[in-house]
């Protein structure tokens, strides 16, 4: 198997997690490359249920190296409560099998405080409908050249240099919203406290990842997120603050482009969203209504109600232009058994003209109406197929149908959470 990155190519929640966790059987190291704890990675795996946000999949799986790349930003406090949380259910941590590059930005409190505070003072319309962790403000810093950054916490010195650099800019801000002023010295000494948990991770992710693909290891990019929520390419401003397309996988680690050999978009087999911002197929009715109870649509970090709507062929064929998408893992095709007609955007109409693409502008984006072709559903129930004979018919021509539509091949089905309810399709 080559070196393969894992993308959402909707708005998230596509079961990456599960995918990832099958991939990272076969390789030697499993890599977060953006994104941070908003982030919502379900695992099942036999009896036990691993929700995962901040550390990459492959850490339940035994002998694989764990890697937090610098693309990404990381919630210290988080972290330690999560190794915690996962260790308790019987996984082994330590820094023989979780590194955290160096060169990581931290999420501060002070970033947690100002995304809610900002999300609580927007008017409807302005509000992004974040998951309140931070991300934003975090990489507003990264960008800004004021983050503490994981090799910061070795040095004292250094470490209250850099928490008063970013205290220049966040002070007026938490004025202006009406947030009490920081405690700085406080700030301080948590961050001490903190370091010594963290520290023992660090390392040179580049250096160990270059390293390894000498030694022929083979590495497998998770990504978070859906590329529609990616920073340039997502429906912004309603979109994370991270790159999140498999492009990004490259400098979210420190490896070159030509080390991304396979890039598995995952895809849902119906469309889903939480926060705001526009989704052309959503559902408001009874439809919506079971895809979110059958699919169980509830966010995995904030419990939030995913929002539903039909497969969106045209934007699907879009991010898996963006990414590079190499093949897709269809996922969470039982959803749709029983449905008697299933509905599929090929593309939209904008003032009486046929888009095959989602325009960027936002008040074109307004007017676009989904055109959908109808296919006839199936009765049977496709929950847990190991094989393409065990599919119903129809439930295999909507599957062909997508693939076409999307211009990208179906290379693997996945039929239940279960790690092995997964069909290999090439
Ligand atoms: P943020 O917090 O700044 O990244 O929010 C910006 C937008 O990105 C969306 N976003 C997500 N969408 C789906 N799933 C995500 N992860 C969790 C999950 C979400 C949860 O897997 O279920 O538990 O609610 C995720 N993370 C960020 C977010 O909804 C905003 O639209
Ligand atoms: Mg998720």
């Amino acid at each position: 198997m080559a070196n393969v990155v894992v993308v959402g190519a909707q708005w998230g929640d596509e079961g990456k997690g599960k995918i990832v966790d099958w991939l990272s059987e076969r390789a030697d190291v499993i890599a977060r490359f953006q994104g941070g704890h908003n982030a919502g990675h379900t695992l099942v795996v036999g009896e036990k249920v691993y929700k995962l946000h901040a550390l990459p999949s492959g850490v339940v799986r035994g002998g694989k190296l764990s890697v937090i790349g610098n693309g990404v930003v990381l919630d210290p406090w988080h972290l330690v409560k999560e190794i915690a949380t996962i260790r308790g259910q019987g996984v082994d941590i330590s820094p023989e099998n979780l590194m955290i590059a160096e060169n990581t930005p931290l999420i501060l409190p002070i970033h947690g405080e100002l995304d809610r505070a900002r999300e609580e003072a927007a008017s409807k319309g302005t509000k992004i409908g974040t998951t309140g962790r931070g991300i934003g403000p975090a990489y507003e810093d990264k960008v800004g050249r004021r983050s503490v950054r994981v090799a910061d916490l070795a040095d004292d010195a250094t470490l209250e240099a850099r928490v008063d650099r970013a205290l220049q800019h966040h002070d007026p801000l938490r004025k202006g919203l009406g947030i009490e002023a920081i405690d700085r010295d406080a700030l301080v000494a948590q961050l001490k406290e903190i370091a010594s948990e963290i520290l023992p991770y660090a390392a040179p992710v580049w250096k160990v990842l270059n390293e390894k693909r000498k030694a022929g290891k083979r590495i497998l990019f998770e990504g978070a997120q859906g590329a529609l929520l990616d920073i340039d390419f997502g429906t912004y401003p309603f979109v994370t603050s991270s790159n999140v397309i498999a492009g990004q996988a490259a400098t979210g680690v420190g490896v070159g482009p030509g080390s991304i050999e396979y890039v598995l978009g995952i895809v849902k087999a119906y469309t889903t969203r939480v926060g705001e911002g526009p989704f052309p197929t959503e559902l408001d009715d009874a439809d919506g209504q079971r895809l979110g109870e059958r699919g169980h649509e509830f966010g995995t970090t904030t419990g939030r109600k995913r929002r539903c709507g039909w497969f969106d062929a045209a934007l699907v064929r879009q991010t898996c232009a963006t990414s590079g998408v190499t093949g897709i893992s269809l996922t969470k095709l039982d959803v749709l058994d029983g449905f008697e007609t299933l509905k599929i955007c090929v593309g939209y109409d904008l003032d009486g003209e046929r888009l095959d693409y989602l325009p960027t502008a936002a008040d074109q984006q307004a007017r676009c109406t989904p055109i959908y072709e109808e296919m006839p559903g199936w009765s049977e129930s496709t929950e847990g197929a190991r094989s393409w004979n065990d599919l119903p018919a129809n439930a295999i021509k909507y599957v062909k149908r997508v693939e076409e539509l999307i211009e990208c091949p179906v290379a693997l089905l996945s039929t239940s959470p279960e790690r092995d309810d997964t069909i290999l399709v090439t």
